[in-house]
Formats: C-alpha cells, sequence, structure tokens
C-alpha cells in the first residue's frame, strides 16, 4: 500500500511537471513579478527585523531570500511610487509633489506621458500587468485616465482611491469603472477590510491569468494601503496584541535595537528618544492602555498584509508557478509621526481600530517602529527613507537566505526587474539607478551615490558616507559603517568632504529638476507642516 502511493505521488509529480513545462510555466528567462509595496512601514516593523508581530509569511520570504539592510525609498508615499513605475528620481518624473501646471517641473504632479512606466515596459515584453491597491499617481489635470493604472501600462486595476476607512472604502475604480459607494459602514459587508480585499483581488487576477493566458508571464503590483493611518484592524487580530505593548516606546525600542544587532541587520548606537515623544512612564495607566491599543491594531494591521502574503504564496505554489515567480517586498516610506484626521473625523468613544475611529500612531510609537533609525516619512534621515528590501526567486539562482549590505535605491528597481525579464532599458532614458541583480546573486557589494529632496529636506549617500540636512537646519555628516543611528555628526571634523558631498547633491539638484524649497513658498503656505506634535 505504501509503496503504491509512493508510485502514484511519483507519477504525479512527472505529471505535474510535464504539465508545468509544457504550458503553465512561462519560459525559464522570463520569471512572473510580483510586487508587494505597504504603506509607511517602519524599518523593524516586520518579526525578521526585530518586532514582536507575526509576520511569518514575509520571514519566510526573507529566509529564503535576499534581505537588503541598506536599501532606501524616497521618504513619500506618492515619490515613492513614481519612483518605482517610472526608474526615475520624482523631480524627473515631475512627482516630487503635485502642486499644478505652474509649479516649477519636477512638483507639478503630472508624470509625462512619454515616461514610461514600469507596467509598460512589462506589457511591451510580452506580460501581462495587473495591479491592484493603492495608485497614488493619478495627477491634477484632466487627463485623469491617463494617468490610472489602465493609461499606463496594466491590463487589470483594482484601485483604491478613499483610504480613509479600511472598512468602508466608498470610492474605488474597478478596471474603468469608479465604483462610489456608502460612506456609512454599516452599509458594508460587517466582514469587509480593505488589505483583505486587496489580497482576495490579486488572487483573482493570479487565478484568472492562469486560465486565461498561462503561456505569458505576468507582473502583479500589489500596493497595500497598510499600516497607513488611520489605524483600522478586525478586533479579532487586534485582540492578539492588546497588552503586548505596556513595556512603552523606550523598551520596545531597545527590543527592536537588541534583536536588530543579534541578527547582524543593523549594528549602530541607538539614538536618543524623539523628542517630541512623552516620557512613557509620565502617562498614567489609562493613557498607556489607550497607547497600547494604538500599537496593537498597527500590529494587526500588518500581520494581516502578511496573511494575505501568505495566501498569495500559497497559490502560487498550489498553481505550480512558485519557483519562477520573483517576489519584491518593500515599504514607501518609514513610519509615520503625522497626527492627521480625516475623514468622518475620530469618535473618541470608539475603540481602538474600530470603525468610527481615526486614530494615528504618533511620534512615540512612529520612533519605535523606525527603531534603529531617527526621524520618520517625510524626512531623509534613516528613518524616513530605510526599508527592508525582501527579493525572493526560488529558480533564480540568487543568493538566498543571505543579507545583502549592498545601498539600493527603489530607482534601482526598474533596471533590476527589466534585467530580471532580460529586457533592455529604452536607451532614450538616462537611468539613475542600477541593476540590482548582479549583487542579488553574487553578494558583491559596489559603491553608489543616492540623493534624496523632500519637502526640503535632503540627502547624499556615496559609499558609507552621508550628508543629510533636515529643512532649515545645517548639513550633518554620519558614517553609514558605524552610524547608521546618526548619532556622531563628522560636520565640523570631514568638512572638506561634506563640502565635496554637499556639492556633488547641488549638482545633482541642479541636472534632475530639483529646486530649493524655499523657492516655492506660494505652493506650500502651510508648509512645514508640524508632522509630529501632539
Ligand atoms: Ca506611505
Amino acid at each position: 500500500m505504501i509503496k503504491s502511493n509512493r508510485l502514484l505521488s511519483q507519477y504525479l509529480v512527472v505529471l505535474v511537471l510535464f504539465l508545468a513545462s509544457g504550458r503553465w510555466l512561462p519560459a525559464a528567462d522570463t520569471p512572473n513579478i510580483i510586487v508587494v509595496m505597504v504603506d509607511d512601514m517602519g524599518y523593524s516593523d516586520l518579526g525578521c527585523f526585530g518586532s514582536a508581530i507575526e509576520t511569518p509569511a514575509i520571514d519566510k520570504l526573507a529566509s529564503h531570500g535576499v534581505t537588503f539592510n541598506n536599501f532606501y525609498n524616497t521618504a513619500r508615499c506618492w515619490s515613492t511610487r513614481a519612483s518605482l513605475m517610472t526608474g526615475l528620481y520624482p523631480h524627473q518624473a515631475n512627482k516630487a509633489m503635485s502642486f499644478g501646471p505652474k509649479a516649477p517641473f519636477g512638483y507639478q504632479g503630472n508624470i509625462p506621458r512619454e515616461t514610461l512606466f514600469l507596467s509598460e515596459l512589462l506589457q511591451n515584453h510580452g506580460y501581462s500587468t495587473y495591479h491592484v491597491g493603492k495608485w497614488h499617481l493619478n495627477n491634477r489635470s484632466n487627463d485623469v485616465e491617463n494617468s490610472w493604472p489602465l493609461g499606463r501600462g496594466f491590463d487589470n486595476s483594482y484601485c483604491v482611491v478613499s483610504q480613509n476607512n479600511f472598512f468602508a472604502p466608498w470610492r474605488m475604480r474597478d478596471e474603468h469603472q469608479l465604483i462610489v459607494r456608502s460612506k456609512d459602514p454599516q452599509q458594508w459587508p460587517q466582514d469587509y477590510y480593505m488589505t483583505t480585499a486587496i489580497g482576495e483581488r490579486s488572487r483573482v487576477y493570479l487565478e484568472m491569468h492562469l486560465r486565461e493566458t498561462p503561456e505569458k508571464p505576468f507582473f502583479l503590483y500589489v500596493a497595500h494601503t497598510a499600516p497607513h493611518f488611520p489605524l483600522h484592524a478586525p478586533a479579532d487580530v487586534t485582540d492578539k496584541y492588546l497588552g503586548k505593548y505596556m513595556h512603552g516606546w523606550d523598551e520596545e525600542r531597545n527590543r527592536r535595537h537588541s534583536t536588530l544587532e543579534q541578527k547582524g541587520i543593523v549594528v549602530t548606537k541607538l539614538p536618543p528618544r524623539d523628542e517630541e515623544a512623552i516620557v512613557w512612564d509620565s502617562l498614567n495607566h489609562g493613557e498607556q492602555v489607550e497607547w497600547d491599543s494604538r500599537m496593537a491594531v498597527h500590529s494587526a494591521m500588518i500581520d494581516i498584509v502578511d496573511q494575505e502574503v501568505g495566501r498569495l504564496v500559497s497559490l502560487l505554489r498550489k498553481r505550480g508557478v512558485y519557483e519562477d515567480t520573483v517576489i519584491i517586498f518593500l515599504s514607501d516610506n518609514g513610519a509615520s509621526a503625522e497626527v492627521l484626521v480625516r475623514g468622518d473625523g475620530d469618535d473618541p468613544t470608539a475603540a481602538a481600530g474600530s470603525v468610527a475611529s481615526y486614530e494615528c500612531l504618533e511620534v512615540g510609537w512612529s520612533n519605535a517602529c523606525n527603531t534603529p533609525f531617527r526621524q520618520h516619512k517625510m524626512w531623509t534621515h534613516e528613518g524616513g527613507i530605510s526599508t527592508p528590501l525582501i527579493v525572493h526567486w526560488p529558480d533564480g539562482n540568487i543568493a538566498s537566505g543571505t543579507i545583502n549590505e549592498q545601498a539600493g535605491h527603489v530607482i534601482d528597481l526598474v533596471p533590476t526587474i527589466m534585467d530580471i525579464v532580460g529586457s533592455a532599458l529604452p536607451d532614450t532614458v538616462d537611468y539613475p539607478g542600477e541593476s540590482l541583480l548582479g549583487t542579488i546573486r553574487s553578494g558583491e557589494i559596489r559603491d553608489r551615490t543616492l540623493f534624496w529632496e523632500h519637502l526640503g529636506n535632503r540627502a547624499i549617500r556615496i559609499g558609507h558616507w552621508k550628508a543629510v540636512l533636515e529643512y532649515q537646519q545645517p548639513w550633518q555628516l554620519f558614517d553609514m559603517r558605524s552610524d547608521r543611528g546618526e548619532n556622531i555628526d563628522l560636520a565640523k571634523e570631514r568638512a572638506m568632504l561634506l563640502n565635496q558631498l554637499i556639492s556633488k547633491w547641488d549638482d545633482w539638484a541642479e541636472g534632475s529638476s530639483v529646486v530649493h524649497w524655499e523657492t516655492l513658498p506660494e505652493f506650500h503656505p502651510n508648509y512645514p507642516f508640524k508632522y509630529k506634535r501632539k
């Protein structure tokens, strides 16, 4: 009986391999590509990066893939998405801000029609292309259709338009249709949750693809809106984490810092608590319970993203396309210290994470989520621009299970993905990024020169040196080999080196449509926001 079972299973394996190689798998040199991007996740929010949040599916991608620990985004939602899609710095794509046609190029918000998107490049290379979730690249002009996913190279798109309620996102673009539903959460299914819906549609597209165009490789871009505020999550998942953060943000930072060092992901002195954050011990018990619940909801939001990643991976396995699918995971910016109430406002009597609440992490927890770094979303210090980047590709002959210290930036993903699929980049464009495929396979490290500008915050990294400036503050200089916590400012000690870096930043700014924030006052009368003050 055992023997016949074994024979049967061997026969099934052969049958599956035959069917797979004959029809269901794309050619070996054209793997499928999945990009999973999360929104406002802190550097150490994944379980494998030191948090207590349960992310087993993403942790497994990391342990079987290559994890970049020196990878960067642009510090903000739309600008990172512009770079992800175009391979350009956001200013070069006219998407540093969305100030409209009167602003200088770079800050208007309309990505030029002739700037090709990753989706268009892959579509031209024979890929079926699917978008699910956040977009944030539509513009202010009347040419709305052209700037939505279906106008920019995606065959199918399920696009979240309103992001102010995870239980009732009342405006969506489902393919070409703008769907406007009730704002009243009572009119929505009680088990509706946006992250789950995004995961479900991802699997619907994947099943549809394998049913209808299995001969083609696919590109699936899953842009989760979690864990961006409002802090919303189903109570049963939040319950898992309630009470687990009563130790406060200082202790949480210490725990994460310790784990990051033990794992060798980042070794640096932990910077002091953000000066805007309240001292935990000065809070009374009731206040601590309230803050604990916020972090519990944040944890639940990431936990649910992970569950959806797990379901997607299971489907890839079930359909026999797991081995030759590249999965790339990252966050668009660091955790956010913003204090904003949008949508229908916050009912202070509502339970944390529930539909009538509208709360943010704020500075204390954001500081902890960005451990071991300084600052938050919107800053160009390490806490604003750093993200884990995980590249998982079972058939890709990659250095699986390694942590890669190569400095990289989201501008590298277009060159990397086009390198992976074996297609040349358009030679009409001077792409600022580089393919990471070589280092994904060999682990070899090269010096890079990378630049940032957002809201007047600036940075440049050359090799292990980073110069960084907070708007209206002096430039600082840090050694990234030993001080990613940005604790020891070497600006005075290494003034000549700093001047060289500043000069390079100025050259880059001039050649990349970056203007000095000081020259744009009419476009941002309310800046700088009080991003993190309670
Ligand atoms: Ca974001």
